[in-house]
């Protein structure tokens, strides 16, 4: 039977299990990347494994969240992970040299290499064939010590490519089409391999658009082939040689394949406050739009913003409108002032903003009250733009500009001709704000630089054979993990310190969370379907952890949270029948006894104490997920075998 181009990847970097979909696979992994608001975390944890120098091939840190360095906590994080990447071996990418994606794709992602970062959009290095995944920091702290990563393995999904996108419909679209096909739950547990004759239409920055939102979709991750449109990008960015060939068999075997025919397809717009809330743009047509934020790991290629800068040249934004910019990459600024498009740019009245995430982690730029957003970015969930009654919309550069020039949500078809942008045949390449690391001879001398906003790590506890605990939390569907943990400029510089954070979790559902959930010590949280989607951050696992949570009962997880649940040495158990959710109600006792036998047999009884009723819940866990649990996590655990 052919393989996919996932499997081969998979089949080449094969640790142990076999492909064998919903079974264990553990992988060896060549590249890792960490971002600096789960990258402090992942160094920590990193260093309590007592490993002197990183086992990958690559390993880099960027700087790119936590770029506002309001008080002293960022820039300590800053010069921590400075530090501690320069003594255990890892490349930093110091502050301005661009948002982590888009720089490894430019200039470190090689396709066949399998690569995990402490950030969900690491899929966007499907763009050049690359298997990239998102993971939780101490996944990613493992993996730097050569350690294997451990998922499921995936399904297998192919959407076939026909037809060329029409002017003023772009990769974005194609995004938000898979979306509104899939919803945010249509990826879990699946591959996305992008084919079809479509693809070679595609360059890569519009590749790497689709592969960082598939991970919307809940996909393990996305991947386009290596072709000959790789190998062009690559030779631009001065490293023909990291060119393979990379195409699944003719006879590979889907468990689904959509088509999209990409020249029927017209501008589309995600609306409040979910990515796969899609709509046409021209059904909107007329909406007053108060910002409009054009960047982000999804959209801040050179392409992108070259557009951007021809079809607002001679024109001025609308006095209703700010307009903000964020360029990917130091690559991308530097090139655009080179060609003369940034004096277009801000000509045009907008705002450039540095080569970092910025707005789309609600680091400044939040919207006015109840201000409609439209932002190229990938995510519009609730509160996450900094102003809890912000209107976030997802779209294309293309409709971003159409509304800033006509201060409504505008059709960009409207705007005339499309100028022919060139894509460069060479990138101004200009590696100096990547820091190697010290040298083996050197690394032993470096001091690692501690501020005092490191907290200490929150204790975990061994999973024991009765878990008796109120529910001191009940959500509904689709919980991100920026509800679990919200970020923004206020809290994000706070990622080192856990008893600080803990404030804010469950923020933008109830308040009074952190508080109930102290005073009960020990206690449950309550989810409906796809609990945990979003961002890859192990602090919604951590933060909970802290604060006494010791399981989450949901209709369905997603895949990093559950890890990530694991990991920190909480149960996530799921409902056999869906409908027990009504039987739970907050402030329950709820007792499960037998949770190792439950483990074992895969089924675990639930008793609410309050009502009576009993409820059975679904334990599915690998011999290695049982032994994390009990105990009390993936460090405790390593420590164990350490010591065994
Ligand atoms: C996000 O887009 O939500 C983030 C911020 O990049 C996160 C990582 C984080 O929370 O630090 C992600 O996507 O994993
Ligand atoms: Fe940064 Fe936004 Fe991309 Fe997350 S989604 S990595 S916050 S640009």
């Amino acid at each position: 039977m052919g393989l996919t181009i996932a499997q081969k990847i998979i089949r080449d970097h094969l640790v142990s299990g076999e492909m064998i979909p919903g079974t264990e696979i553990a992988l060896r992994i060549d590249q890792t990347l960490t971002q600096d608001a789960t990258g402090t975390m992942a160094y920590l944890e990193f260093e309590t494994m007592g490993i002197p120098r990183v086992r990958t091939e690559r390993s880099v840190a960027y700087i790119d969240h936590n770029t506002l360095q309001s008080g002293f906590e960022n820039a300590d994080d800053h010069r921590y992970i400075q530090s501690v990447c320069r003594k255990h071996g890892v490349y930093f990418s110091r502050p301005g040299n661009g948002i982590c994606h888009q720089v490894h794709l430019e200039r470190f992602g090689k396709p066949g290499k399998t690569l995990i970062g402490s950030d969900s959009h690491t899929p966007t290095g499907g763009g050049i064939g690359m298997l990239a995944m998102g993971a939780g920091g101490l996944d990613v702290a493992v993996a730097m010590g050569g350690g294997a990563y451990y998922i499921t393995m995936p399904k297998m999904y192919k959407v076939e490519l026909t037809g060329k996108l029409r002017p003023f419909v772009t990769a974005k679209d194609v995004s938000l089409e898979i979306l509104r096909q899939l919803s945010v739950k249509g990826g879990v547990g699946a591959i996305i391999e992008w084919g079809g004759e479509g693809v070679s239409t595609l360059t890569v920055p519009e590749r790497a658009t689709i592969t960082n939102m598939g991970t919307e979709l809940g996909a393990t991750t996305s991947i386009f082939p290596s072709d000959e449109i790789t190998r062009e990008f690559l030779k631009a960015e001065g490293r023909e040689e990291d060119y393979i060939p990379l195409a699944s068999d003719p006879d590979a075997v889907y468990d689904k394949i959509l088509h999209i025919d990409l020249s029927e397809l017209e501008p589309l717009i995600a609306c409040p406050h979910s990515p796969d809330n899609v709509v046409t743009v021209a059904s909107l047509k007329g909406t007053k739009v108060d910002q409009v934020c054009i960047g982000s790991c999804t959209n801040s290629s050179l392409q992108d913003m070259l557009k951007v800068a021809a079809l607002v040249k001679g024109c001025t934004i609308q006095p209703s409108v700010s307009l903000s910019i964020s360029p990917g990459s130091k690559q991308v600024l530097s090139m655009l002032a080179d060609c003369g498009a940034l004096t277009d740019i801000l000509a045009s009245g907008a705002r450039v903003l540095e080569c970092a995430c910025g707005p789309c982690i609600g680091m400044g730029f939040s919207p006015n009250s109840g201000g409609v957003s439209l932002r190229t970015f990938n995510r519009n969930f609730e509160g996450r733009s900094g102003t809890a009654d912000g209107q976030v919309y997802l779209c294309s550069p293309e409709t971003a500009v159409a509304a800033a020039l006509t201060g409504e949500i505008t059709d960009p078809r409207l705007l005339g001709e499309m100028p022919a942008i060139p894509f460069p045949n060479r990138f101004r390449i200009d590696d100096s704000a990547v820091l190697a690391p010290a040298s083996e001879e050197e690394a032993p001398s470096v001091e690692v630089l501690r501020g005092p906003n490191i907290k200490e790590f929150p204790q975990s506890h061994p999973q024991l054979d009765t878990l008796s605990a109120p529910l001191v939390l009940k959500v509904g569907d689709n919980i991100t993990t920026d509800h679990i943990m919200p970020a923004g400029a206020k809290i994000l510089p706070y990622r080192s310190n856990i008893p600080h954070l803990s404030q804010f979790c469950f923020g933008v559902c109830d308040t009074t969370f952190p508080e109930r959930a102290k005073q009960a010590g020990k206690s449950i949280v309550v989810g409906g379907s796809n609990y945990g989607q979003g961002s890859s951050r192990e602090h919604a696992a951590l933060v909970p952890l802290y604060l006494g949570v010791r399981a989450v009962i949901a209709k369905s997880f997603a895949r990093i949270h559950a890890a990530n649940l694991i990991n920190a040495g909480i149960m996530p158990l799921s409902f056999k029948n869906p409908e027990d959710y009504d039987q739970l109600s907050q402030d329950d006792l709820l007792e499960i006894t037998g949770v190792y036998a439950g483990m074992d047999s895969g089924e675990m009884t639930l008793v609410n104490k309050t009502t009576g009723v009993e409820v059975t819940l679904c334990a599915d866990f690998t011999e290695r997920q049982k032994a994390i649990l009990k105990a009390g996590g993936l460090l405790a655990y390593t420590k164990e075998m350490g010591e065994k």
